[in-house]
């Protein structure tokens, strides 16, 4: 996958003299070892055309802050997408460009979903804004040419989307075709909500408690059924305990899978409803007398 990123801070993602940045380590830097990944960073000043490489400009109808100029954003754009010769603009409408993808916190949320969605695409554009944000033209005009979506990593602010960039190409990365075993899973996975991969049991449920050695630490005991190897015992407590966590800290999970996200209530048989029950949620169908 060819990666392209234009940000005013190309230091941030720091692939040069002084080491490996957020780019070049861990997972995604394997991935770029292995050309699975191809980076391409840009400097948005690069396009900008005063003498001071000015992208930013006080925002018609007053309020704090500066907007990211549409002049220099648009030309940045054109020239990464069609400039390089490796891509050229598509003749169709249907020929499969790039996606661009511009975080800030006014996007829709950052899924599961649509990380398998992108590990799925043969390039990605991003274009991470700073101040108070991109002229809103920009993504206008990009939208005739491409998908473009608009991504939020949560509900808080931060100064720009470089970090959002990163959070998402971890998410992304791991589920490219050649990363362990996820050939056939990261294309189902795209209509998923919450976390978890397609064909997971614990699919839209949080991970419950992991342990390892020692059997024993400082008087607390691994719990005993981990130890016993019955597989079947060991998968269902720890279904019961993702059931029991996702109900103490993401009820709103608990609500999706029982108001029937796809497959959501059918997936839950009576262990399921026993356990959630307990935990606050009675789960309709159930035979409780109300
Ligand atoms: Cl994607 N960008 C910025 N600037 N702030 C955010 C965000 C993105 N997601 C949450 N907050």
């Amino acid at each position: 996958m060819r990666v392209d990123i234009i940000t005013i801070f190309p230091d941030y993602f720091g692939t040069t003299a002084k080491g490996a940045g957020p780019l070049g380590v861990s997972l995604i830097g394997k991935a770029a070892a292995r050309g699975d990944l191809d980076f391409r960073l840009h400097d948005l000043r690069r396009w900008a055309t005063d003498v001071h490489h000015t992208v930013d400009d006080t925002p018609f109808g007053g309020g704090p802050g500066m907007v990211m100029k549409p002049d220099v954003w648009g030309t940045a754009l054109d020239d990464v997408l069609t400039g390089d010769g490796t891509v050229t603009a598509p003749s169709a409408p249907s020929a499969p460009l790039a996606r661009l993808i511009v975080p800030t916190p006014s996007g829709t949320p950052f899924t599961q979903g649509l990380a398998a969605a992108y590990a799925a695409e043969k390039r990605l554009v991003f274009a991470c804004g700073r101040y108070e944000g991109i002229d809103s033209r920009v993504v206008a005009d990009a939208r005739s040419a491409m998908a473009v979506d608009e991504v939020s990593i949560g509900d808080y602010v931060l100064a720009g989307g470089e970090v959002a960039v990163c959070v998402i190409l971890e998410a992304v990365c791991r589920l490219l075709p050649g990363v362990l075993g996820n050939e056939q899973s990261a294309a189902d996975d795209s209509f998923g909500g919450g976390t978890g991969e397609a064909g997971d049991p614990m699919r839209g449920l949080l991970e419950g408690p992991v342990y390892t050695r020692p059997r024993s630490w400082r008087g607390r005991e691994v719990p005993p059924v981990l130890l016993s190897g019955d597989h079947q015992a060991i998968a269902r407590w720890r279904r019961d305990e993702a059931l029991r966590r996702t109900a103490a800290v993401r009820p709103d999970l608990v609500s999706q899978i029982i108001s029937g996200t796809p497959g959501g209530a059918a997936m839950l048989d009576a262990r399921d409803r026993t356990v959630l029950a307990e935990a606050g949620f009675p789960v309709d169908g159930e035979s409780m007398a109300h």
